[in-house]
């Protein structure tokens, strides 16, 4: 029998979680033989909902979860987890701005930081999804000395799939027969679904599709996409934030096929010129639960604005939280290359990245 893995959640009674967690506890992101124990946080006013939720796991009697554990506080709650679902976030009040938006969470999200860092294993993988997801990742990574940046990174995967789905729609194929989507930038309306190294049953899209098609339609519709189905359901976006949070975490621990990439928030490392030390989404490879930015994309002029003006709304975020971004922690995430000591990631490596397995895995990451 394998060992447990520690999986913590953050809002935990919420939408997103209604789902992911009892599709967790069915082996879908760690596989069926791998058993976990859930260590589920909430709000103090939002516990009595999240025992509901706990007696329905329960129910399902699911053979790979040992044992569900229900925390009011971050410090419990993160306690020796090996991965974490930061779901929870202050949504946008009546009245409120976005600069408030921010900054009420980005004191949620400087805690949880904190509390990863002390509480959590010392190679936690963390999956931000809580919005402003990006910037919330940011924070909790400056506010974790001792983690690797690189264990830290946002949703940009319900996007990603969303661009999916629309193009397999547009040439009437599967998703599964899509490859090379990518989400560049923020998760907000300024992200930039890239379709110029895309293909679809291994013939590359771009050629057949009208550009108008593609700027007037296709990137607005997966922009908005969220809006659009608060609009049609009144409510936001929940089992699909599910499906793309178990992709995210899956393919981050599984790997990714050779033949495809993903998008992923990550720490930028300066990668297609993009500001180091923001998070931003990058199509990206994983391989040994570790990611790395997919090198070499050509870039046209057109798709270098877009990805500038998501960039830009990204570093104007950062700027509204720097008062909660520790300076001990600056250097580590503009020179990833300091922060290798765990061997979660390559970045900072010169251009040609060493594929050898023995480098991969001299640092023996045991879970
Ligand atoms: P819900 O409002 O249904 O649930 C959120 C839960 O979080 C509530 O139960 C609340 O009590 C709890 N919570 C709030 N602050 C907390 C804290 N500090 N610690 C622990 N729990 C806390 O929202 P839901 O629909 O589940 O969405 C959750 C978050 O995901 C929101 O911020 C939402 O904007 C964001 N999303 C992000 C997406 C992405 O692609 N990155 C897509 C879907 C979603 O919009």
């Amino acid at each position: 029998m394998k060992r447990p893995f520690r999986i913590a959640v953050t809002g935990a009674a919420g939408s997103i979680s209604n789902s992911l967690l009892f599709r967790l506890a069915a082996g879908e992101v760690f596989g069926p033989d791998q058993p976990l124990i859930l260590q589920l946080i909430e709000r103090p006013e939002a516990m009595e909902a999240l025992r509901g939720m706990a007696m329905e796991l329960e129910d399902c009697a699911f053979p790979l979860l040992h044992n569900v554990r229900l925390h009011d506080n971050i410090q419990d709650g993160f306690s020796n987890v090996h991965f974490a679902f930061l779901v929870g976030a202050k949504p946008r009040g009546p009245g409120m701005e976005r600069a408030d938006l921010l900054s009420a969470n980005a004191e949620i999200f400087s805690a949880q930081g904190r509390a990863l860092n002390d509480y959590a294993n010392p190679d936690v993988k963390v999956l931000v999804v809580g919005n402003p997801a990006n910037t919330n990742a940011l924070i909790a990574s400056r506010n974790a000395p001792d983690l690797s940046p690189s264990q830290f990174t946002a949703m940009s995967r319900l996007d990603h799939n969303r661009a999916k789905g629309m193009i397999a729609n547009r040439f009437g194929c599967n998703a599964s027969d899509i490859r090379k989507v990518a989400i560049w930038g923020n998760h907000s309306a300024t992200q930039y679904p890239d379709l110029h190294h895309a293909t679809a049953m291994g013939e590359p899209v771009w050629p057949e599709l009208d550009p108008k098609w593609v700027d007037e339609e296709y990137i607005p519709r997966v922009q908005k996409r969220g809006a659009e189905i608060i609009a049609a359901r009144g409510q936001s976006s929940a089992a699909s934030a599910a499906q793309g949070a178990i992709d995210h975490m899956r393919d981050w621990y599984f790997g990714t096929p050779d033949d495809d990439f993903v998008s992923m928030c990550v720490v930028s490392d300066g990668s297609y010129g993009v500001t180091k030390g923001i998070v931003f989404s990058f199509p990206v490879r994983c391989r040994y639960g570790r990611h790395e930015i997919v090198q070499g994309l050509p870039i046209d002029e057109a798709a270098r604005k877009r990805i500038e003006t998501t960039e830009k709304e990204l570093i104007d975020e950062k700027a509204g939280v720097e008062h909660l971004l520790p300076a001990e922690t600056e250097a580590a995430h503009l020179n990833l290359r300091t922060t290798l000591r765990s061997g979660a990631s390559r970045y900072g490596e010169e251009d040609t990245l060493d594929d050898s397995e023995a480098s991969v895995l001299r640092t023996d990451r045991v879970l």
